[in-house]
């Protein structure tokens, strides 16, 4: 199987994020994608290949070009405006009822802040995204990681894998958060789209609630988003992901989210995966995007799930025999010593490859 990589991500090397007011030691880190990749390479049924650049048109169609222009220029601006900080972290929101009684047409023209602070503010989720030197450039290289696997799969391979760091699903059109910058899937699902004229399926497999992309394709009825994840009650993003959000005007009924309990083990999670399958067999296209996280695995330092690692095997074979051309790509998954054999797990099973014993 064709593995893409770069090693572009390194340079977002962020060490820290911020945790109910405290700053924490960062999950999202660069020894995520390095013990993948060294799993790749270990178990020698991976090809790697580098990514070919993309440029911005194809992130413009799926964000906005000010989320863009932020992302490129908070850098530079932190060290002009000699922020005493090895990080950009937003502390103050548009929490929605600071607007409340605005009409909708004085909201449209209330101006983007000048100051950085103000503008991670503005274009940001929460305080767990720091922003540091090569995070821009990182976050622009796993789109390519993204777009040239879709290049792949579209050129013919059933299945590929793109190691995308940092991860994409919380990012909506105009907002980064949850570790996410840009939002990979979303933008290689448009490109499919756009290439094959035919419908496309995303199936979220992280932990969590992949709001940014229900959010990207919410009235759209040529992109089917399918999600298995913590319940939103209890887990991040917290205001989204509830069973009854299923998409509105074009896109209505192409949304399905299926929250899940505390402790949800390998035999429920491969009952509640049959309904997303189905619904996705059920509906006419072709390429299904995969939103692959590990952080359902049962020792993640921050999820509550409980799989193992013989389970997403299982999984990955279970998804491959949609019978339908894969791009898979990388989002959550924080416990580091299991990340590469999870991966290399999966990704077996949806190659058709038999799996491993347990270490
Ligand atoms: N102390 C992905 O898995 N909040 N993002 C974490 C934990 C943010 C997860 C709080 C979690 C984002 C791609
Ligand atoms: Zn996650």
């Amino acid at each position: 199987m064709k593995a893409v990589y770069t090693s572009r991500h390194r340079g977002h090397d962020v060490t820290h994020e911020t945790f109910l007011g405290e700053s924490i030691p960062a999950n999202e880190v660069v020894a995520r994608a390095e013990s993948i990749r060294a799993a790749l390479e270990t178990d020698g049924g991976f090809e790697l290949v580098g990514p070919t650049d993309h440029g911005r048109g194809p992130i413009e169609a799926v964000h906005d070009p000010g989320l863009v222009r932020f992302l490129e220029e908070s850098w530079p601006a932190v060290e002009r405006e000699r922020i005493p900080r090895p990080a950009l972290i937003a502390d103050t929101y548009p929490s929605r009822p600071m607007f409340e009684g605005m009409s909708e047409a004085v909201l449209a023209t209330r101006p983007e802040p000048d100051a950085i602070a103000g503008r991670a503010g503005w274009w940001g989720l929460d305080t767990a995204n720091p922003i540091v030197a090569g995070t821009y450039d990182a976050a622009r290289g796993a789109v390519d990681v993204a777009l040239t696997t879709l290049d792949l799969v579209l050129a013919g391979e059933r299945v590929a894998y793109g190691l995308c760091r940092p991860p994409g699903h919380h990012a909506a059109r105009s907002m980064a958060g949850g570790y996410c910058f840009f939002n990979n899937a979303a933008i290689a699902a448009e490109a499919a789209t756009r290439a094959t004229g035919e419908r496309v399926a995303i199936l979220d497999l992280d932990f969590h609630h992949g709001n940014g992309t229900q959010q990207i394709f919410w009235r759209r009825g040529d992109v089917f988003y399918a999600s298995l994840h913590g319940d939103p009650r209890r887990i991040y993003p917290f205001f989204l992901g509830h069973a009854d959000e299923t998409g509105e005007g074009d896109g209505a009924g192409e949304n399905l989210n299926l929250p899940l309990p505390a402790g949800t083990g390998d035999e429920a999670y491969l009952e509640a995966l049959q309904r997303p399958l189905d619904a996705i067999a059920d509906r006419p296209g072709g390429l299904v995007v995969v939103s692959l996280g590990f952080d359902t695995y049962r020792d993640d330092p921050i999820c509550d799930f409980a799989l193992t690692t013989p389970v997403y095997h299982e999984i990955g074979r279970r998804v491959a025999s949609l019978g339908r051309p894969l791009v898979v790509l990388q989002e959550g998954g924080y416990h580091l010593p299991t990340l590469g054999a999870n991966a290399v797990a999966w990704l077996r099973g949806a190659a058709g490859r038999a799996g491993l014993a347990e270490p």
